[in-house]
């Protein structure tokens, strides 16, 4: 791990989201005991508690890109606020709230790294691949479209969140995970050229060769950041999603990811998004993803390495 000091930063919003109760997120994640399993590791928390913006209080019918206005707002405070955790210096810990804050996080991570001359490189652990434009889109949900806008694809307020536009390349992408991809968008993250590694490929190729691969290409001067839309677990062992897709990784296969991640010593920042806990079953996805969080963060069970 790069740096011991964590600033937690609680973003309580649904408003990319097509369902209610992303925003009740970070509560459940400490209601889990996150801050607690993160301080028994050895790290230095700073809680930054919850940021605040609009509330979603009706569900709005409307065409095009739903909430922008609100979307935008969550995205520049969340922007503003991981630019002073690393001002700090501290590593952010992002807690949504829906993914279409991840425009926030990883504007302030672009602008961050072009300053300190860091090759920023972004791991996307989702379901879905967030390429949707609002020509594709079928919902209007911002949270579908979070990686197009950061490739400056989108609304100039989203796409300009940095300072810069384009804030990413498609090189600096890579996406696990994935198995529902909406059929235009699937030509269109395809023509970009992203490098992704679709369940078929990691039922393939299994998950050890998957993140080998993924994680040789990174050097000591990469700022690894993950965005962990918690719909990349399967199902079965994470219901507390709003859009649940079959068929995704085990909690095996998830701790040997997230473990292996930690082992690179690249990680930089984490966003830990889409958890919804009105879809959960006694907190039980909150309980995991505090559990994988601990072994991103390095907690290991191995009783000898090889
Ligand atoms: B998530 C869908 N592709 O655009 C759309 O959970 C789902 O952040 C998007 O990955 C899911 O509405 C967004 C059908
Ligand atoms: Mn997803
Ligand atoms: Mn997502
Ligand atoms: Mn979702």
């Amino acid at each position: 791990m790069r740096q011991a000091t964590l600033s937690v930063i609680g973003v309580p919003c649904d408003a990319g989201a097509g369902t209610f109760g992303a925003a009740m997120g970070p509560d459940a994640l400490r209601v889990a005991g996150l801050i607690e399993g993160l301080e028994a590791l050895g790290c230095t928390l700073i809680d930054q508690g919850n940021l605040s913006g609009p509330k979603k209080l009706r569900p709005v019918e409307q065409a095009g890109l739903r909430n922008l206005a609100e979307v935008i707002q969550w995205c520049e405070t969340t922007r503003d606020a991981v630019l002073s955790a690393l001002s700090i210096p501290s590593m952010p810990v992002v807690l949504g709230g829906d993914h279409s804050l991840a425009m926030g996080s990883i504007a302030a991570l672009a602008q961050y790294c072009q300053q300190t001359g860091k090759n920023l490189h972004v791991l996307w652990l989702d379901a879905h691949t967030d390429f949707n434009t609002e020509l594709t889109t079928p919902s209007g949900n911002l949270h579908g479209m979070p990686l197009s806008c950061l490739c400056g694809y989108g609304p100039p307020a989203l796409t300009g969140l940095a300072g810069f536009a384009p804030i990413l390349s498609p090189a600096q992408i890579t996406q696990v995970g994935i198995r529902s991809v909406d059929a235009a968008e699937k030509r269109f993250v395809h023509e970009q050229g992203i490098e992704i590694y679709d369940m078929r490929r990691i039922d393939e190729l299994g998950m050890p060769a998957v993140m080998r691969s993924i994680l040789s290409k990174l050097d000591a001067n990469t700022h690894l950041h993950v965005s962990l839309d918690v719909d990349f677990l399967d199902p079965d062992i994470a219901p507390g999603v709003g859009t649940a897709v079959l068929g995704g990784p085990t909690y095996r296969e998830a701790q040997l990811c997230m473990e292996m991640i930690a082992e690179s010593g690249c990680l930089g920042s984490l966003d830990i998004v889409e958890l919804n806990p009105a879809y959960d079953i006694r907190n039980q996805t909150a309980k995991l993803i505090v559990d994988l969080v601990e072994s991103l963060l390095g907690k290991s069970t191995l009783i000898r390495r090889a």
